[in-house]
């Protein structure tokens, strides 16, 4: 039984109910339109509307709650419109839990080539066809209305983490300018909670700007942008921690993009509560699975030998069914492999977390840490 007692309803559609803290990190529950999410959460990426290798009904079976999907892309294709029409992305993806969507600004870094931004907005021309896409904030704003997802992001000027100089400030300062646009385009206050998104790269006197900025909002969460684009892990680290000692302590901090194993576990201590990536269904491609002990390159010769699952005591479908010897066997017939090691890698994330989570609760997040720490160096003597 949780011992969180049931909050009043107030007006806005989050809740969040911290139920045990450990120095900076926290053990909460985010409630959303779409039922309830634990956090700290990672949330698997369908850029698409679509996971890649892996089906909804199969992320349900994870006990996944929260997913990412991402405007621009379904801006292009099938439109906000035909998703309006149907009655948002969840009916048309037939997916019960809750859906946050990035609002399309990371593909000025991802598809800088194809980008051009001023104060008005962002034009992308298409990397599929000859189309260009005019993306306002208002633009990003209306179509999230559209897909109708629990979390919707804050249209932000993105540019390289590496970055230095007036550029980095012009889009520190313009994404604070755009998210007045979006806050006042937003349509759907009642049922969609628009997260601002924190810039600066990593310049404290930058981040603390837009930290100020942003909080003076009033959201009902906030994310962390630009990092993980290269930079120092020393730089990334002090970035994150100057963030969450600012954000209000009572609202979810997201971290975009980052999904390590081990950077989810060392920024869970910073105290943040939601983490996305793309890397363990990529990696997942490329044959590579997590372990307690780091990544496991199923594609080596060594793995053939290996009559064992990928990870011992992982339930999850690749680990009850399959050896490590197997799955190498399999790696040349390439999708089922890839459905198996993504559904693996994804289940291993999610478990990680919960793991984490009560382990705040127990009171031994220090245990955990250094248990973690220790077996996933390991082998790297
Ligand atoms: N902004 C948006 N999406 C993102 C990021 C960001 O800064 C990152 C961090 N590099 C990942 N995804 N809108
Ligand atoms: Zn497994």
């Amino acid at each position: 039984k949780q011992p969180h007692k049931k909050v009043k309803k107030n007006e806005i559609p989050l809740e969040f109910t911290i139920l045990a803290t450990h120095n900076f990190a926290r053990a909460s529950i985010m409630r959303l339109p779409h039922g309830e999410v634990q956090t700290p959460v990672y949330m698997p990426v369908g850029t698409k509307g679509a996971m890649k290798g892996v089906t909804y009904s199969e992320m349900d079976d994870l006990g996944c709650k929260l997913l990412l999907a991402n405007t621009y892309h379904l801006a292009y294709k099938p439109g906000g419109d035909l998703l309006e029409k149907v009655g948002g992305l969840h009916k048309f993806v037939n997916w019960k839990h809750n859906i946050l969507t990035d609002s399309g600004g990371f593909q000025m870094v991802s598809l800088s080539q194809l980008s051009e931004v001023t104060e008005e907005g962002v034009t992308f021309e298409s990397p599929y066809d000859n189309s260009t896409m005019h993306l306002r904030p208002e633009d990003s704003i209306h179509t999230q209305n559209q897909i109708g997802a629990d979390i919707i992001m804050a249209l932000d000027d993105v540019v390289r983490t590496t970055t230095v100089g007036p550029r980095m400030q012009e889009a520190s300062e313009r994404t604070t300018r755009w998210l007045d646009r979006d806050i006042e385009a937003h349509k759907r206050k009642h049922d969609q909670n628009l997260f601002p998104i924190v810039q600066g790269g990593i310049d404290p006197k930058l981040r603390e700007q837009s930290l100020n900025d942003l909080i003076q909002r009033e959201a009902n969460g906030y994310a962390i942008g630009g990092l993980a684009g290269g930079e120092d892990k020393v730089d990334f680290w002090k970035t994150v921690a100057q963030c969450t000692a600012k954000l209000p302590v009572n609202k979810p901090r997201y971290l975009m993009g980052v999904g390590y194993p081990v950077d989810v576990v060392v920024c869970s201590c910073l105290g943040v509560d939601m983490f996305d990536c793309v890397f363990s269904t990529r990696t997942a491609r490329f044959g590579t699975a997590f372990t307690d002990n780091g990544f496991l390159k199923l594609k080596n010769k060594e793995a053939a030998n290996v009559f064992e699952p990928i990870q011992k005591g992982c339930q999850c479908q690749a680990c009850k069914s399959y050896t490590q010897s197997y799955l190498h066997y399999l790696i040349a017939r390439k999708e089922v492999a890839c459905h198996l090691i993504s559904i693996h890698n994804l289940n291993y994330l999610l478990q990680l977390m919960l793991n984490l989570r009560q382990s705040i609760i127990d009171g031994k997040l220090i245990e955990f840490t250094n248990g973690f720490l220790q077996n996933w160096f390991k082998n790297e003597g």
